[in-house]
């Protein structure tokens, strides 16, 4: 059974996953309408990926007695001024993600709910590939800079990121 801390932690790292899942999404519809297939196939692959996050929450939460919290959905307010504004809200975001993991395990060794704990590291050892895909993608536009051809060959390069090559 869980304790209301940790069901209240969880609800707050379902909200996440779910914003997260959103903001994603709103950067691979906005790489789609400028034309950037490989960028926009990546953007949809990490916004399903952040759904799936959500959802192993949810239904750990349910199966351990609890009761689940499905939060409102955001409208993302992105920076599409450059590429490089795009991807360092992208790194940005999976810092501040990882942080929210850190806390949550953080609650639940307070609370010695080492279930919880247990089901937790999948998150932990997601978030550092994450974070290194992100700061790998960062390090990559950052080379590019503005250059045109530069950013075709990128574009390219992201499908093999999202599976598509
Ligand atoms: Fe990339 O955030 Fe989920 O865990």
């Amino acid at each position: 059974m869980l304790s209301n801390t940790i069901q209240q932690a969880i609800n707050k790292q379902i909200k996440v996953e779910a914003d997260s899942s959103q903001i994603y999404l709103a950067m691979a519809s906005w790489a789609e309408v400028q034309g950037f297939e490989g960028i926009s196939a990546f953007m949809y692959k990490q916004s399903d990926e952040e759904r799936m996050h959500m959802l192993k929450l949810v239904k750990y939460a349910n199966q351990r007695g609890g009761d689940a919290k499905i939060p409102n959905v955001i409208e993302p307010v992105l920076d599409c001024s450059s590429f490089k504004a795009l991807f360092t809200q992208l790194f940005e975001h999976e810092v501040m993600v990882s942080q929210s993991i850190n806390e949550l395990v953080h609650i639940t060794l307070q609370e010695q709910d080492y279930a919880t704990h247990n089901f937790l590291q999948w998150y932990v050892s997601e978030q550092i590939e994450e974070e290194a895909t992100a700061r790998t993608i960062l390090d990559k536009i950052n080379l590019i800079g503005d250059d045109k051809g530069g950013l075709y060959l990128f574009d390219n390069d992201m499908k093999s990121f999202s599976g598509n090559q």
